[in-house]
């Protein structure tokens, strides 16, 4: 899919967020915003994830499992998921939980939420793939790396050269309730990863050409035998202006007006 097939998707999928945590009066929107580009090229250009059952397929798992709306839209936008389930997000007796939970519905391959066990997930299906084609990714927040648990797993993948290992960092600055700056810095973050003996790439996570070059990249056969660390430069709340790097849409739901405002905005650009 090229960059205005992709930047369509992107919009509906956006759009389709919006509907599901407004009408739930749910959480996270400026979560899933900043994730959407990332999600929308890989998973319509990199991943070989078309049948969830293939054995041999990719992974791709969510640590920052708040912000499982986006992957729930994503998985729609991909018919993996169809529009009568999505519909019954956040209901009593729905499959879509707030957060992530492995074997919910087809797609989601880890439970998710407590911060911090992604990438150790995604780790130990590595090594017990080692010599596969497939690959392993795991979306982190720059928050989320604040957590001890993720710096295990980065040394274990560096020790164990997990090359089909690829951790992307979406760095949006931002935590729930501040900045990382203040909350406990993650600054140089590019030089943490290589430190652990991965290899560290930076990429703007809204621009496509960036993310279809570097996720072209971590799919291929790389020479190297390090794990790859992608760090997405990010807006939380990226796509609509007075929700962008705004703390508040962390929790916030948007009301009715607020929601045809966002809807207009987008339907806008
Ligand atoms: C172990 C753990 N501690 C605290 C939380 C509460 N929590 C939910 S989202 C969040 C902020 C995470 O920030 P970040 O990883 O940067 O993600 P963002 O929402 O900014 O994209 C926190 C602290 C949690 N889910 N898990």
């Amino acid at each position: 899919m090229d960059s205005a097939g992709l930047a369509l998707e992107a919009k509906k999928i956006r759009k389709n967020i919006l509907k599901m945590i407004a009408k739930t009066k749910s959480s996270h929107v400026g979560s899933c915003f900043s994730i959407v580009d990332i999600l929308t090229v890989l998973y319509k250009n990199i991943l070989s994830i078309s049948d969830p059952n293939d054995p041999n397929r990719d992974i791709f798992i969510l640590s920052k499992g708040h912000a499982v709306v986006a992957l729930y839209s994503i998985l729609l936008s991909c018919n993996i998921v169809g529009q009568e389930i999505v519909e019954t997000y956040a209901q009593d007796g729905s499959k879509l939980a707030g957060h992530a939970i492995l074997g919910s519905v087809p797609g989601i391959e880890a439970t998710a939420g407590s911060l911090g066990h992604g990438l150790s997930l995604v780790a130990g299906l590595a090594l017990a793939n080692k010599g596969n084609a497939r690959s392993f990714y795991c979306l982190l927040g720059d928050g989320e790396c604040n957590e001890g648990a993720v710096w295990e797993a980065a040394s274990f993948c560096g020790h164990f050269k997990l090359n089909k290992v690829i951790a992307i960092i979406d760095c949006n600055k931002q935590q729930g309730l501040g900045y990382t700056d203040d909350v406990m810095n993650m600054n140089n973050m590019a030089e943490r990863w290589n430190a652990f003996g991965w290899e560290a790439i930076e990429v703007d996570g809204h621009n496509y050409d960036d993310l279809q070059k570097t996720l072209l990249y971590s799919h291929s056969n790389r020479d190297s035998l390090k794990p790859l660390a992608i760090i997405a430069h990010t807006i939380k709340g990226k796509g609509v202006s007075w929700m962008e790097d705004k703390l508040e849409w962390h929790y916030k739901s948007p009301n009715e007006a607020q929601l045809d405002l966002a809807i207009n905005e987008i339907d806008a650009v």
